[in-house]
């Protein structure tokens, strides 16, 4: 009985507005309003009154069909009956950096300004189980979100927050087990510290609240995701599932039953690439994998654990495919979760979200256009219906946001909330033709997909037979071929560019991190925290989390006294550091080693589908020049495509690497989270020409002059250095002419054609010298 596309879905209905207003007067019940109130709260000058929900008035009660009311199965217009006329989505503002102190700061200061919701960034070290002193982790503390080593910074990092009133979100997979432990104890420290008794041990008084059972928030753990773009795992798959992944679920579902305990993302699938309904196929698949594990593996109910399954979705540039695409995200979760695990619970169906507006379509060039495009997405995320949201900020394609560009961005959600009228009524959209069976379309095509995940063993072994990755990967090098050859448009980069001048003038200033004095400060409290804690403590603990890693049963029950969860509180209360504890169990079950692929000849056909004016001779252009190079040379142009550090965003990278293939090069390409001295060992043993460095991390300025000197120290100075990525302009002349750490910089927006010619060009100097 798999729903398929014919069959699927069964979701139009007479209109029942009595079982409507029944649903709302129940959401209202804590806020002093009643329907009525809805229904008049918000009255134009001109007299109208903007209604909480429209349907077909003339439809009420009889057997003509519509898509359901908010708030009813299978909740295509919207999870909730009332929507935002009684609650508006939250602003939830990602954002972390440098140190504790500085983001402590800085999320104050938010939170003072309107800011509803924490969502914490952290650095990659911290992703990855490393402490800031470990040698892998050089240009990566403090960068690209916070870093945290121990219970310590953590606590700095809630400094004056109170924990059990503020939702606090944490993006985090790899190291998910002692950052979410380390939250917790300093929950458990600040109340202490705040005088109130302590709330919260097992066996306390049970007529208190506990500290745990305040918490609200989510934590990503989403894991599935990362082995698909996003890169940030440390654990092979199948013990990041069935232990850490289902031991959270386990031990909040039992003991913080207001924590979302997963946060299942389809963002990070947009971001690398993936049109919409691959990004809806596969976070659906995703959620319905995580189900499984909780209740097939982990031998959880389902009821106690849906309704703490939370989403994440990106919201890019096609505006009304966008609404569509959360519309049929929930249609397909709460069909296919009823389907497959019969839920008691009515809330175990609910799909609730946050969405992001997209990284990927902000532009370098003219950065003011990114507040529009925001806009634009920021719209299209709450007319879809999104529980939580944050909107970038504008220079993001450039570096980390200023406080002034992040106030712009807070303020493109304050001003849709508070100036436009837009939260008074749920689903504006309902029953538009175009908005309907745009909703059906896309729900369809997702379902496919699903079906084909599904028929593929679900989403775990989708994954790892590596067709998840590479239809992302295909999806995303066609994207850059439609937009090199010109049939989607950009404005500012492959059309209305300005010229280099005036392009000059609009430059912003950056966030710049002192990458050094942020690493000396962490290294410098890891001694401190080590010296004055408990070794004995310690070394008991850690081997207990050691040994429970090692066991192959189910430790998932909140209640089982060798949950991972459980170890790590205890491990956090004891001062064990996160890179401790991630060692621990990397002792037991080892690092995961990605595989690298390059997809072929998707570049290519994007240009030979466009059938607009643009150049399809420039394609054949390059494709000309490589290969007289390779005539006079003897051999292609070879190009080594490479990350460096922590940074695991690879869809630059791997477009690079595809698309310079279709075009002639011969590429190899290099492993995620190498060191400069391990690319300068490949680009060596490869004989390459080149070496492509894509930062997209804010490492560039420690790691790129360390693999110039590292390749000068081999005797292979020669071998001409390209970088790509997340760049600010600002240290181009930095890396080029303080440094000559690379020859030239692609930023956002270069096209790959112009990119290949230029280091055809690059190397022919290089070797005319
Ligand atoms: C909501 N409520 C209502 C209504 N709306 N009650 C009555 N009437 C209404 N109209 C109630 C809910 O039932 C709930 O109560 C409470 O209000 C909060 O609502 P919610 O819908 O649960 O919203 P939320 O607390 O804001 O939570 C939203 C999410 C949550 C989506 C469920 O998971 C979340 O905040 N996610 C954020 C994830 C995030 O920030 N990720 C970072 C991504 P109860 O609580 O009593 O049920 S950045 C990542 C970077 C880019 C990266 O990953 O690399």
């Amino acid at each position: 009985d798999e729903p398929s596309s014919s069959s699927y879905p069964p979701y139009k209905k007479p209109i029942n507005v009595e079982q409507w207003e029944t649903l709302a007067t129940k959401e209202l019940s804590k806020s002093n309003k009643t329907v009525d109130t809805l229904r008049t709260q918000r009255i134009t000058p001109e007299g109208i009154a903007i209604q909480p929900v429209y349907y077909d008035l003339n439809n009420n009660n009889t057997s003509s069909e519509e898509p359901a009311m908010p708030g009813v199965k299978p909740y295509d217009r919207g999870p909730y009956a009332t929507m935002y006329s009684n609650r508006p989505w939250t602003i939830r503002q990602y954002a972390g950096f440098s140190t504790a102190e500085e983001s402590n700061k800085f999320y104050r200061s938010n939170v003072a300004a309107g800011q509803q919701g924490l969502s914490v960034a952290f650095d990659l070290p911290t992703h990855r189980g490393y402490d800031s002193d470990h040698p892998r982790v050089v240009g990566d503390v403090g960068m690209a979100g916070v870093s945290i080593d121990s219970i310590e910074d953590m606590k700095i990092l809630f400094d004056g927050i109170p924990l059990d009133q503020i939702s606090v979100s944490m993006t985090m997979n790899g190291a998910v087990l002692p950052t979410m432990a380390m939250y917790v104890q300093a929950a458990i420290e600040q109340q202490e510290v705040l005088g109130a008794e302590s709330k919260f041990r097992e066996g306390d008084d049970e007529s208190k609240p506990s500290v745990l059972s305040s918490l609200r928030g989510t934590i990503q753990n989403d894991i599935l995701k990362e082995y698909m773009v996003r890169n940030t795992y440390i654990y092979p798959p199948q013990q990041s599932m069935d232990r850490v992944v289902a031991d959270i679920i386990g031990y909040t579902a039992t003991h913080m039953s207001k924590f979302n305990s997963v946060s299942i993302s389809g963002y990070h699938m947009q971001e690398a690439g993936a049109d919409a309904a691959l990004e809806l196929g596969f976070t659906i698949a995703d959620g319905l994998e995580y189900i499984r594990t909780a209740v097939e593996k982990a031998g959880l109910k389902v009821d106690d654990i849906a309704p703490r399954y939370s989403f994440f979705f990106g919201i890019g540039m096609h505006f009304y495919l966008e609404i569509a695409k959360l519309r049929a995200a929930r249609r397909l979760w709460s069909t296919l979760v009823e389907k497959h695990f019969h839920p008691n619970d009515k809330r175990s169906l609910l799909l609730r979200t946050h969405c992001q507006t997209s990284g990927y379509t902000l532009t370098e060039q003219q950065p003011l256009n990114n507040v529009i495009r925001t806009t634009i997405e920021a719209m299209a995320a709450v007319q879809g219906g999104t529980q939580s949201l944050h909107t970038n900020s504008y220079d993001e394609a450039i570096g980390l946001p200023t406080v002034q560009t992040a106030r712009v961005a807070r303020n493109t959600q304050l001003i849709l909330q508070e100036e436009t009228g837009i939260c008074a009524v749920a689903d504006p959209w309902g029953g538009s033709y175009m908005m309907e069976s745009l909703t059906d379309e896309l729900a369809d095509k997702a379902m496919t997909i699903i079906d084909e995940v599904e028929a593929a063993g679900g989403m775990t072994a989708y994954i790892n037979s590596g067709m998840a990755k590479l239809r992302i990967e295909e999806s995303a090098t066609k994207k850059q071929g439609r937009i090199d050859s010109g049939q989607d448009v950009i404005v500012g980069v492959n059309k209305y560019r300005l010229d280099a001048k005036e392009e000059e003038k609009e430059r912003q200033a950056v966030l710049q991190i002192d990458n050094s004095a942020v690493r000396d400060k962490q290294i410098n409290r890891l001694k401190e925290l080590k010296a004055n804690r408990n070794e004995d403590d310690v070394n008991r603990v850690l081997a207990a989390l050691e040994a429970s890693a090692g066991m192959d049963t189910s430790t998932s029950l909140g209640t089982d006294p060798n949950n991972l969860m459980a170890l790590c509180i205890e491990a956090a209360r004891v001062r064990a550091t996160l890179g401790e504890i991630s060692q621990a169990l990397e002792n037991s079950w080892g690092r995961h080693v990605p595989s690298s692929s390059i997809v072929e000849g998707a570049y290519g056909a994007s240009f030979n589908n466009a059938n607009s004016s643009n150049d399809d001779n420039e394609y054949d252009h390059v494709l000309n020049e490589v290969k007289k190079f390779a005539e006079n040379e003897g051999r292609r142009p070879r190009i080594l495509v490479a990350k460096m550090g922590q940074d695991g965003h690879d869809r630059g990278a791997k477009v690079i690497a595809s698309g310079f293939s279709d075009l002639g090069f011969d590429v190899d390409i290099g492993p995620l989270f190498q060191t400069p001295e391990e690319v300068a060992v490949q680009a060596l043993d490869s004989d390459v020409h080149v070496v492509g460095i894509s930062s997209q991390a804010a490492g560039h300025k420690t790691l790129l002059p360390a693999l110039k000197a590292e390749l000068e120290k081999n005797g292979a100075g020669d071998i001409v250095i390209v970088a790509g990525g997340v760049i600010p302009p600002q240290d181009y002349d930095y890396l080029m002419k303080e440094t000559k750490s690379c020859q030239a910089v692609f930023g956002p927006g270069t096209r790959i054609t112009d990119a290949a010619l230029e280091t055809l060009r690059l190397i022919e100097k290089n070797q005319s010298q």
